[in-house]
This record gives C-alpha cells, structure tokens and sequence, in this order.
C-alpha cells in the first residue's frame, strides 16, 4: 500500500501524477512510532497524526523564522524546505536514528529541516547556523542554513554542490553490505533537476549490479524546479522513478505533499530495502513554497499546494483540532523562536584563530578513534 492508498490527496500538477510501487515489497522493518488501531485519517492513528502534524507545523515556524532572520539581516543566505514538510517529516520519524553502520545513514539535501525535527533536533541550533555563531553544531558557524551535518545520528554533511550525495551514500551502503547481517540502510535525497548529474546515474548503476545490490532509499523530491528551470523540457522520462526501472528497481511516484501517502510509501519503501537489502527509487512530489532560496526572494508563493494549511483543513474535518487550536499553536511556536532568536544574536561568533579548525580531521575516525 503506497501511494496509491491516499484518495484523500489530490495529484499534484506536472508531468507526473502519483502512482504505486512497481514490484513488491518487504514486510518487516524500520522502526515506526506508534500505531494505534484509532485511526484518524488514512492510514495515520490519532496520535500520529497530530504528531505529524506538530511536527510540520514547528517545521513551517522555523523556515519563516530563518527567511526574517535572513531579511533583517541576521544571516547571509536562505535555503530550507518549506512546502517539503509533508514527505520529510514522515521520513525522520521512520528513521532508524543512531550511530554506525548498524543504524541508518542519511545523505539529505538543504531542505531536510522537518527530517531533522522529526529526528529530534533542537529547531534553535538552525538558528545559530543561520546566525553563523560558533555554537552552532552543524558547522560551528561556517555553513549556510539548513547544512546539517550530525555523527552521531549518521547524518552526513549536506552539501551545497547538488547531488554530490548520491555519489558519497554508494560509500555507506557498500559498508554496511561489507559488514553485513545488520538492519541499517543508507537513505539519500536530493532535487529533481540535480537528476541531471553523473553522480545520480553513478548511484543508480552502483546500486543495482546484479548480485552485488546495496540496501539503499534513492529519494527524489521532486518540486519541479532547478532554479528557475522548469521541469517540462528538462528530461525524455515522465517520471523521474521511471529510470530506476532500466536498473531493475523497485519504484514509486507518490505525492509528497500528503503525508498519510508519505508515510505509507516510505514505510513500504523502507522496509523493503531494509529486508531485502536491495536498493529502491522513490520519487516524492512536493512544493517549493517560497521560491528557490533567498537568491530569488523567498516569497510565499501562493500558486504552490500548501501541504500545511491541506493537512490542517483534513484534521479540522475529522474533528481531530479545531482552527483556533492551530492558530494557538502556531502563535506559540513563533514566539518561542522569536525569542530565541533574540538569545542566538548574543551567542559568540567563531575566532578568526579558529579558522582552519575542522577543515582536517584530527582524528582518525575511520580507524575507531571517535
Ligand atoms: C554541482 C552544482 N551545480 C549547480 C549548482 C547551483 N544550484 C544550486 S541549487 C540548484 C537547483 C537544484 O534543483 P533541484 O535538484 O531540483 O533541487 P531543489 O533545489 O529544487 O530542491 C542549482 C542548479 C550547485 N549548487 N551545484
């Protein structure tokens, strides 16, 4: 049951409507939070789904957080997922979080930010990369926002060159298949427009040699846009899963900007390569809500499907929240970073001593010196 399941969700607009996964699926798998027998709407209990939806809601506050920090001055550039909520918030939750090759390995991309809530990261330290402050822990103040960057949840540094991580995740995904009889599967993300680059097809060939296959979730959210390219005119295939069939993968399209639909594709998708250690192509349909990036303004764009103010509209229906309580929470959540932001101004930015720390590793983490 993947995306197809999701009558509730509109298809989004573009060359590609969501669709099921080709081939079958594994069974057993990632870890889930709670799965009550309640269930409120599709396939999402009660309690999930109002955890969903916390999640995207704190997710949204941050990004618009970061957008007036940018604008007042408070940061050099913005780049986040804004209109992305719907799909990475349901993957941070189905994660299996931790450290080594037994857990999941993450190559995500600069709009991750509901990923990396939905993990559990503190919403304040994308304040302080935004600030470039040195407590800030992705990057000690040296990197653009929404650069995350966590050893101990395996998450590897988000890279600013485009899709450069499909080519890195090949490295994981060979370790823990070298390791073998572990669970931990390598997840990588990235654009749509990035699909266009040798280090994409470079993962789709290394991932699939016959007998030699890695346990690896391609992911491709797919806003429809490079910069300012459209994708129309961009690619001969419709659907940019499509491709992962010429390898002989496992595949769906789905729209992302559902996250009952997410959540049921990535728990399919999930599951099967983390069963059958075999890699899968999944391509999420989603929104960019506010532009590309501080480069072109970062307006709301209100011609997008907001997957927020959707998924909201459907829990006032099933009676879940009413609008007053999401406005309350939102007016909450927006104060508190506000705040925080105020703090984040007064924390110490990096000493120009420091400048070539972290530049080489000065242990040898590979080895086991950690
Ligand atoms: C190798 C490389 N080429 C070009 C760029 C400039 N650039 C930054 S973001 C971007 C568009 C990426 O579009 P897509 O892959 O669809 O991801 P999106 O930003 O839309 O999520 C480009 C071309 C870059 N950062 N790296």
């Amino acid at each position: 049951m993947t995306s197809s399941s999701g009558s509730a969700s509109s298809t989004p607009s573009g060359p590609s409507g969501p669709s099921g996964p080709s081939g079958s699926s594994g069974s057993s798998g990632a870890s889930s939070p709670t799965a009550s027998t309640d269930r409120a709407s599709g396939g999402l209990s009660v309690e999930l789904s109002l955890r969903v939806h916390d999640l995207m809601l704190r997710t949204r506050v941050l990004e618009e957080r970061l957008i007036t920090m940018y604008k007042q001055g408070d940061g050099y550039f913005w780049i986040g997922g804004p209109g992305e909520e719907a799909f990475n918030v349901p993957l941070g939750l189905l994660v299996d979080k931790g450290q080594g090759a037994d857990h999941d390995y993450l190559h995500l991309h600069y709009r991750s930010s509901g990923t990396l809530l939905a993990m559990g990261a503190d919403p304040v330290d994308s304040l302080r990369q935004m600030k470039n402050t040195a407590t800030d822990p992705y990057s000690k103040g040296r990197n653009f926002a929404g650069h995350y960057s966590m050893r101990r949840w395996n998450v590897a540094p988000v890279s600013s060159p485009i899709e450069v991580q499909f080519s890195i995740a090949i490295g994981t995904a060979q370790a823990q298949t070298r390791r073998g009889g572990g669970k931990g599967i390598t997840i990588v993300q990235g654009g749509d427009a990035g699909t266009a680059e040798g280090d994409f097809a470079t993962s789709l060939v290394w991932s699939s040699r016959k007998g030699h296959e890695l346990p690896m979730l391609m992911i491709v959210t797919n806003n429809q846009f490079g910069i300012s390219t459209p994708f129309d005119g961009q690619h001969g295939e419709t659907r940019v899963a499509d491709r992962g069939k010429a390898f002989g993968m496992q595949t769906a399209t789905i729209d992302g900007n559902d996250p009952e639909v997410s959540w049921a594709a990535l728990k399919t998708a999930l599951d099967y390569v983390r069963t059958e250690r075999k890699p899968y192509l999944l391509e999420a349909m989603v929104s960019r809500l506010h532009g590309h990036s501080s480069a072109s303004g970062a307006n709301f764009v209100k011609e997008e499907v907001d997957c927020l103010s959707r998924f909201e509209q459907r829990l006032e229906e099933k009676k879940l929240l009413t609008r007053g309580q999401m406005d309350d929470m939102r007016a909450k959540y927006t104060q508190q970073l506000l705040v925080a932001s105020q703090r984040v101004r007064e924390e110490p930015q990096p000493k120009p001593e420091t400048v070539w720390d972290f530049v080489f590793a000065d242990k040898n983490h590979v080895g086991g010196e950690n």
